[in-house]
């Protein structure tokens, strides 16, 4: 990290059991707290240590970071540099995943985002691809929380595994993605959600929440960045730049990047 001016340094620990009885759970919870005292002890004035968690995978019994709770209380313990990375596709089903967003956002601990999107486990799939509406739903919170805009100091990242499509078009599906889905969490009438709220009326406070959530905001953000000397239709701009084409012909013959596997 000193020597390429590197931010934020993100743990994800894989570690952990199959079988009941394996090893020490809590040992295992107090070597971690040691080993990462010793990381973050070695982090500079404007660097961060992000520690990611994940509930299963690949270890099956138990995980030594699983949850937010186990991140929140690790990076708590290690001090204001230490924050909690929250990936999308980390949960047990049917968790409320913006809970967690504006609980961390409330404890000022929410450090970055690993976007990506999941129909069963760990599957790495294109943010906003499985489930639009949960995106929304994490947008909405974000900005609720001051966690969007340039100062906020949340880190948003793609996590994914472009296994079928083309990686750069699958980038740039990603991005847009999180564009159209932050966009439509800003058009939440907040004024009259809180009114609703106070008011306790359940319907028009979900209804004027999911006015905001069914609005299609692709014809402005195309006009905002046609404003901005930028291509309407990133993807369709991509398809007709011929890069793809070149790339895959340049690269014939050349050594294939992968895992080293
Ligand atoms: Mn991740």
């Amino acid at each position: 990290m000193h020597a390429t001016g590197s931010q934020d340094l993100k743990v994800w620990l894989a570690d952990g059991t199959n079988y009941p009885g394996q090893d020490d759970m809590r040992g295992r919870q107090d070597r971690l707290a040691e080993s990462l005292q010793e990381i973050y002890a070695g982090l500079g004035e404007n660097q961060r240590l992000v520690l990611e968690y994940k509930f299963f995978e690949p270890a099956f019994y138990h995980t030594d970071v699983p949850d937010w709770g186990t991140s929140y209380a690790q990076t708590l313990a290690l001090g204001e540099k230490a924050m909690v990375c929250l990936d999308t596709g980390h949960h047990a089903p049917g968790t409320n995943i913006e809970f967690i967003v504006m609980q961390l956002l409330r404890l000022g601990k929410l450090g970055s985002f690993d976007f990506n999107s999941r129909f069963y486990a760990d599957d790495d799939l294109i943010v906003g691809a499985a489930d639009p509406f949960q995106l929304f739903r994490i947008m909405y919170e974000v900005i609720r929380g001051g966690g969007f805009g340039k100062d906020s100091g949340v880190a948003l990242m793609l996590d994914q595994c472009h296994n079928l499509e083309e990686k750069i078009p699958g980038q740039i599906r990603s991005v847009l993605n999180v564009q159209e889905m932050t966009a439509r969490a800003m058009l939440v009438d907040t004024a009259a959600l809180g009114e609703a709220q106070h008011a306790g009326d359940v319907l028009a406070a979900n209804g004027i929440f999911n006015d905001a959530f069914y609005t299609d905001v692709r014809p402005i953000l195309a006009a905002w960045r046609e404003e901005r000397g930028l291509p309407a239709d990133p993807m369709a701009a991509f398809k007709a730049s011929g890069y793809q084409k070149q790339i895959n012909e340049d690269r014939v013959g050349g050594q294939q990047a992968g895992w080293g596997a």
